[in-house]
C-alpha cells in the first residue's frame, strides 16, 4: 500500500466545518441497527454459556464434564485442557520488555479470578446450555494471593528529582478500577463458511481481532473474516479479544457449526476489560514566586491477570502526559505495573491521561494554597506561552502546538467573568450558609500515535465508495468521513459518498478508532487516497475528454478542460478506479483544554450537585461541530462517574459485589451538570501531524472534567486530603463534610 506522510492537502473546506446532522441516526434511533447480536443466527446455530469459577484465585482441584456432555442436544463442553491457545496475541510494545499477554481462551488448571470462565457448554438452545452448566461438577482450592513482582516497569525524565525549594506539595489519587459499561455487551457470532471462519464481533479495531484470533486459533489471518455491523459502545474495552470471543471462535472451528455468545450484563461486571485502578503519587516543589521547579511522581498500574494489547497504555500516558501544560523543568516519572488476580485492567476513555491530570491539577490547587495564590494565578504562572511551543517535555514528549493561558481566558469567560468575580459570588453564597466550590482542570491530550489507513473508489456503476481502516461505535465517523470525502472530492453533497467500516473483507487493514487518532489519521489516510484516486482519475479523464493530461484541471464534481470550461467530465463516469493510502503519522498532536466547574454541596447528605461545567477546549480543525460536541457531553458523562460514583467492588475473596447496573454506579441525567458551556477557539491550533490539521476531542471529557471537579469539591469542603480515593461518593463527602477541612 503506498505510504503518504503530508503531501495530500484539504484545497477548500465546504463540509469540514459544519455541523451536519448524522447520517447515522436515522437508522439507529428506529431501531434499525446490526449489532452482533442482531445477525440472525444461521440454520444449526449453536448456542454457546460459560461456567464460571465461583472463587479465585484459585486451582481446580476437579472439573467433571461427562455429565453435561452426554445430555440430549448438547454438542460440545469444552475446557482448558481441550483449547490451549496456538499463540499469543500480541501485546503493543509500548514500553521494552513486557510480558506475554497470558492469554487462554479458558481457565485452567489454575483459575486466575474470581469469574473467570473454566468451561464452554455449546447446545442447540441457551437454556440447554444452562442446564449442561448445572451439571458440571467443579471443585475449587484456593490459592494464597501473592505480592507479585513488576510486570513491567519504566521511567520517564529523570530517575529521580529533589531539590530543596520553598514550598513542596504532595497529592496521592488511587482511582477506582471501571466498568467501561458499553451499551452493547460483548457479542459475537462465529460462523465457519467456506474453508474460512467468519466472526460477527463488537470490536472497535476488527483487524487486531483477526490477527489476534488467527494467533490463538492457529490459523492463517486470512482464514479468518471479521465482518461488519454497528457497534454499541467500546470505550477501550473492545480494542483487543477476550478469552471467552476466542473461546467461541474456537468451539465454532472445531465444530464446523456456527457459534453464538451474546454476553449478559453480569458477565461484563465479572470478566470484561476494566479500566484505570492506578495510584498515583507526586510532589511538586515550587521556587517563592509560585514557579513549579520539579516534579516527581510514582505510578502504579493493577493489569489484571491477563495483558490486554494496551496494556501498559494508561500507565505509560500517566507518566508521560506529565507535566501536562505546566512549565517544570525537572521531572522523574517512575511507573510500574503488576498483575493482580482480577479480569484484565486495559486502557479506557482517557487511558492514563486523566491520572496526570488529576494529579496535576490536585497538586497546583494544592501549592496555590500555601503560596497565597488563585488558582487561577498560579495556572497562569506556570503554563506554557503559546510561543514556547512546540516544546520537548522533560519526560520527552513534544506538545506541538496550543495556547493554553488563552484555553484558561475562555474557560473563565465561558464560567461568567474574572476569577476575582466567581470567587466574589461564591463568597456571597457562603455568607448565607450554602456550601459551594469553584474548581480549575487545565489538561492536555496526546492524540494521533501511528496510522490509519484508507480505500476510496469509483465504481464500474459510478458510485463513490470508501472504505477506512476505523471504525465506529457511536462516534458517528461515517458521517465525519463522507464529509472529508466531499470536500477532497469537490462534491455537492456527502451523501454521495457511501462509507465502509468494520469489515476486514471490505476495509484496508486498518487499526481501528481509539486513543483519540480516527479524525485526524484516519482523516489524512483519506485525503491521501483522494490524491492518489484524482492522480488516476485524471489520466482517465483526459483520455474521455480528448485533452492531455495537463490540460484537464479539477473542477466542481469532477474536472474540466483548462481552456474550454464547458468541457466537463464527472467522478461518476470515470470509473472504476480505485487508490488506496495509509498515512503514518511523523509525530503526535496534542489537543489541551481548561474546564471551571461549580459545585454545590448538600452537607445533610453528602450529594453534590455540578451547577456548572464552563469548558474551554482546542482539538485543532473541527470536522463537525456536532459531532464534536457529542463526544464533550459522552466525555464528560464518564469523567462526572468516576469523581462521584463509579467504582468495582469485591469482597475480601475476590466476589464481585457490583455485579449488576444495580450495584454499580453510573451517571444518570440527573448527575449531569445543571449548565454546561463549550467554547472552541475561533483559530485553533491545528494539529502538526496531519494535513486536515484534526486533534483528537473524544477522551477529554474524561481528563478535564474530573480534574476540575476534584477542585470544586476541595474548595466547597475546605480542602481534601492529601490522599484521595475515588470515587468521592455522598458517604465521602458526608464525612469530609462533618470532619472539616483538613490538610
Ligand atoms: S481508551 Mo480508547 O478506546 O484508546
Amino acid at each position: 500500500m503506498p505510504e503518504g506522510t503530508s503531501s495530500a492537502i484539504l484545497l477548500e473546506a465546504r463540509f469540514v466545518g459544519r455541523p451536519l446532522r448524522r447520517r447515522e441516526d436515522a437508522v439507529l434511533l428506529t431501531g434499525r441497527g446490526r449489532f452482533a447480536a442482531d445477525v440472525p443466527p444461521p440454520p444449526g446455530t449453536l448456542f454457546a454459556r460459560f461456567l464460571r469459577a465461583p472463587a479465585g484465585p484459585a486451582r481446580i482441584r476437579r472439573l467433571e464434564v461427562s455429565a453435561a456432555r452426554a445430555m440430549p442436544r448438547v454438542a460440545a463442553v469444552f475446557t482448558a485442557g481441550d483449547c490451549p491457545p496456538a499463540a499469543q496475541p500480541a501485546v503493543n510494545a509500548v514500553l521494552a520488555g513486557l510480558p506475554s499477554a497470558r492469554f487462554a481462551p479458558l481457565a485452567g488448571p489454575e483459575v486466575p479470578f474470581c469469574g473467570a470462565a473454566v468451561a464452554l457448554i455449546v447446545a442447540e438452545t441457551e437454556a440447554i446450555a444452562d442446564d449442561a452448566a448445572e451439571a458440571i461438577e467443579l471443585d475449587l482450592e484456593p490459592l494464597q494471593e501473592t505480592a507479585a513482582d513488576p510486570a513491567f516497569a519504566w521511567t520517564f525524565g529523570a530517575e529521580d528529582v529533589a531539590e530543596a525549594t520553598p514550598v513542596v506539595v504532595t497529592a496521592t489519587i488511587r482511582h477506582a478500577r471501571l466498568a467501561p459499561a458499553a451499551l452493547e455487551p460483548r457479542a459475537v457470532l462465529a460462523v465457519p463458511d467456506g474453508g474460512r471462519l467468519r466472526v460477527h464481533l463488537s470490536s472497535q479495531t476488527p483487524h487486531r481481532a483477526r490477527t489476534d484470533l488467527a494467533a490463538v486459533l492457529g490459523l492463517d489471518p486470512g482464514a479468518i473474516h471479521v465482518a461488519g455491523g454497528d457497534v454499541g459502545g467500546s470505550f477501550g474495552a473492545k480494542a483487543s479479544i477476550t478469552p471467552e470471543e476466542a473461546a467461541v471462535a474456537m468451539a465454532a472451528w472445531r465444530l464446523a457449526r456456527p457459534v453464538r455468545w451474546v454476553a449478559s450484563r453480569s458477565e461484563e461486571f465479572l470478566s470484561a476489560p476494566r479500566g484505570r485502578g492506578l495510584s498515583v503519587f507526586g510532589r511538586l516543589g515550587f521556587a517563592a514566586d509560585g514557579r513549579a521547579r520539579f516534579l516527581s511522581a510514582t505510578i502504579s498500574a493493577p493489569l489484571g491477570a491477563r495483558l490486554t494489547s494496551s496494556a501498559a497504555v494508561p500507565a505509560r500516558n500517566a507518566a508521560r502526559c506529565l507535566p501536562g501544560p505546566y512549565v517544570v523543568p525537572r521531572v522523574a516519572a517512575r511507573l510500574e505495573g503488576r498483575f493482580t488476580p482480577e479480569p484484565a485492567i486495559g486502557i479506557y476513555r482517557g487511558a492514563g491521561r486523566p491520572e496526570a491530570a488529576i494529579l496535576l491539577e490536585r497538586l497546583m490547587d494544592r501549592a496555590a494554597r500555601r503560596l497565597g495564590l488563585s488558582p487561577v494565578e498560579i495556572r497562569r504562572r506556570n503554563l506554557f506561552p503559546p510561543d514556547a511551543l512546540p516544546h520537548s517535555t522533560p519526560t520527552g514528549e513534544v506538545l506541538d502546538s496550543g495556547d493554553y493561558p488563552a484555553l484558561l481566558d475562555s474557560a473563565l469567560s465561558v464560567a461568567g467573568g474574572a476569577w476575582e468575580d466567581l470567587a466574589a459570588e461564591r463568597e456571597a453564597r457562603r455568607a448565607r450558609g450554602e456550601c459551594v466550590g469553584l474548581g480549575v482542570g487545565c489538561y492536555v491530550e496526546p492524540c494521533g500515535r501511528g496510522w490509519e489507513s484508507a480505500r476510496v473508489a469509483i465504481t464500474a456503476d459510478g458510485r463513490i465508495r470508501v472504505a477506512t481502516g476505523s471504525t465506529s461505535q457511536g462516534q458517528g465517523r461515517a458521517t465525519a468521513v463522507a464529509q472529508i470525502v466531499a470536500d477532497a472530492m469537490r462534491l455537492a453533497d456527502p451523501a454521495e459518498v457511501e462509507v465502509l467500516l468494520h469489515d476486514t473483507d471490505t476495509t484496508p487493514e486498518g487499526i481501528g478508532a481509539l486513543a483519540s487518532r480516527s479524525t485526524g489519521l484516519g482523516g489524512a489516510a483519506l485525503l491521501q487516497a483522494v490524491a492518489f484516486l484524482e492522480d488516476e482519475a485524471r489520466s482517465v479523464a483526459a483520455r474521455l475528454l480528448n485533452a492531455a493530461r495537463e490540460e484537464v484541471l479539477p473542477a466542481p464534481g469532477g474536472f474540466r478542460h483548462a481552456v474550454d470550461a464547458e468541457r466537463r467530465i464527472g467522478w461518476e463516469r470515470l470509473g472504476p478506479l480505485e487508490a488506496e493510502a495509509r498515512h503514518t503519522a511523523t509525530a503526535e498532536s496534542w489537543s489541551a483544554g481548561c474546564v471551571i466547574a461549580r459545585v454545590a454541596i448538600d452537607r445533610e447528605t453528602g450529594v453534590v450537585t455540578i451547577e456548572e461545567l464552563a469548558w474551554a477546549e482546542d482539538a485543532g480543525t473541527i470536522v463537525n461541530p456536532l459531532l464534536a460536541e457529542g463526544q464533550m457531553w459522552g466525555g464528560l458523562a464518564q469523567g462526572i462517574g468516576e469523581v462521584l460514583g463509579e467504582r468495582i467492588v469485591t469482597d475480601g475473596a475476590g466476589t464481585l459485589l457490583t455485579g449488576s447496573l444495580l450495584d454499580y454506579f453510573l451517571p444518570r441525567a440527573l448527575d449531569m451538570p445543571e449548565r454546561a458551556g463549550f467554547a472552541r477557539p475561533s483559530q485553533p491550533c491545528r494539529a502538526a501531524n496531519t494535513p486536515l490539521g484534526a486533534k483528537g476531542i473524544g477522551e477529554a471529557g474524561t481528563i478535564g472534567v474530573p480534574a476540575a471537579l476534584l477542585n470544586a469539591i476541595a474548595d466547597a469542603l475546605g480542602d481534601l486530603p492529601e490522599e484521595i480515593v475515588l470515587p468521592l461518593t455522598p458517604e465521602t463527602i458526608w464525612r469530609l463534610a462533618r470532619e472539616g477541612p483538613r490538610a
